[in-house]
């Protein structure tokens, strides 16, 4: 006889991330045909579990997440920028590398280098090592390419990643990284090409879910960011922006005037730009990572973001330039030490706001019946514990689509 589920966890903690933490303390889970198909509190179970599901997995007290959602990187790129490191500690910045030709500039010639499958090579080790701290959806960034061939080899290798891993991708076309050096000082010609070729041809390919642009000094003006959004737009495509990173430049307004699914970074945003994301369903993405990374000292201003509600997502921005971070945990931990978040607001940041900031809401993000049953098991008492340690990997169990997956 075919029992009412296919599997169950028992005897746990349950961090469902409905709000805030969202604990049951000695609950269970089960799954049917992918889908979460309870979830509750072990008294309530109707039955003995032997009886409910053929896959009985006793938690003896360990802790249940949903599976960790990664909601910005750039983690498809070949080489990496190790040289740059340490010249920026010597004293040369950041903005100054990239004017000397250094920079995104750097990782777009070695991307544009590399072939496909040793694109490939290099970076799904960095997927699985981000998949080993618990991530089940991950948001990846093109964007070292900046022509036809090389933004499509990119996406193109999302997509593989996708089909080897046990990870969902969402893809995002970031063409308007920077202005790439053949077009220098001819930057709205590069924009033409954006516009007229390019984002038409992602859109007609299918090859990204959602268009971002990198707003600032270094990168594209407000005037070149709204012709690309109102482009992505009419193709159907949902925006994204690199928002207030470096500067306060308005980006966080232009883009909440076109429904963006999230406005990332934000260490400058104006106080009225916070009151524009408010009374949106806009998302802000924090990225401790690179704030870190860029011993930056401009904090984003959480306790404003917290007085206007707005929903605050926290991600790795995993890059080679900004943040070569592989670790969804150590992010927690930064997001509470760097950024004051509480540990609760932070693991909300990596589920149920991280999933919003994809369009994922209603299928990811919380341990809801009927969500896609994308969980993680941990060696550990309570969930604060996977903000509090550095360093160390409790992820024991990692579950997709209802299936267990061999770490
Ligand atoms: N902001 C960032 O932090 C990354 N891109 C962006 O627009 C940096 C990417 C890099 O330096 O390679
Ligand atoms: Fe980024």
């Amino acid at each position: 006889m075919t029992k009412q589920f296919d599997a169950i966890w028992i005897n746990g903690v349950i961090a469902t991330c409905e709000q805030g933490y969202g604990l049951i303390k000695q609950g269970g889970i089960a799954v049917k045909n992918g889908k979460i198909a309870w979830v509750g509190p072990m008294q309530l179970l109707s039955a003995v579990p032997e009886d409910l599901a053929d896959d009985v997995y006793d938690l003896q007290g360990r802790c249940v997440t949903p599976g960790l959602i990664d909601c910005h990187t750039h983690i498809i790129y070949a080489g990496n920028r190790a040289h740059e490191f340490e010249l920026r500690l010597q004293g040369t910045s950041y903005e100054e590398i990239a004017r000397q030709g250094g920079g995104i500039q750097s990782t777009v010639n070695a991307t544009r280098l590399a072939s496909e499958d040793e694109l490939f090579q290099q970076s799904i080790i960095r997927v699985r090592a981000l998949s080993n701290s618990g991530v089940t959806t991950l948001e990846i960034k093109s964007g070292y390419g900046l022509d036809w061939a090389t933004e499509a080899k990119m996406l193109r290798v999302a997509k593989k990643i996708e089909e080897t891993l046990p990870i969902t991708i969402q893809r995002t076309f970031l063409g308007a990284h920077i202005i790439p050096s053949e077009y220098r000082g001819n930057a709205d010609t590069y924009v033409d090409l954006l516009c007229d070729q390019m984002i038409p041809k992602v859109a007609k390919e299918k090859l990204a879910e959602a268009v971002d642009v990198f707003c600032e000094k270094i990168a594209f003006n407000l005037e070149q960011t709204e012709r690309i959004f109102k482009i992505a737009k009419q193709f159907g495509l949902p925006v994204k922006c690199h928002a207030e990173q470096l500067s306060d430049s308005g980006s966080v307004a232009l883009a909440v005037k076109y429904q963006a699914l999230s406005v990332d970074h934000l260490e400058y945003v104006s106080h009225a730009g916070i009151k524009a994301i408010s009374q949106s369903g806009t998302v802000a993405v924090l990225l401790p990572g690179a704030f870190y990374f860029l011993r930056e000292t401009k904090l984003p201003p959480i306790d404003v973001l917290r007085k206007y509600r707005v929903p605050m997502a926290v991600a790795t921005d995993s890059n080679p330039g900004t943040s070569p971070i592989l670790s969804l945990q150590m992010i927690l931990n930064m997001s509470c030490t760097l950024f004051r978040l509480t540990p609760a607001e932070a693991l909300e940041g990596v589920t149920r706001h991280a999933a919003k900031a994809l369009r994922m809401e209603e299928t990811h993000g919380t341990l809801t019946i009927g969500k896609v049953a994308d969980l993680a098991v941990w060696d550990v008492e309570h969930p604060v514990e996977l903000v509090y340690y550095v360093g160390n990997r409790p992820l024991c169990q990692l579950i997709k689509h209802g299936v267990r997956v061999s770490l």
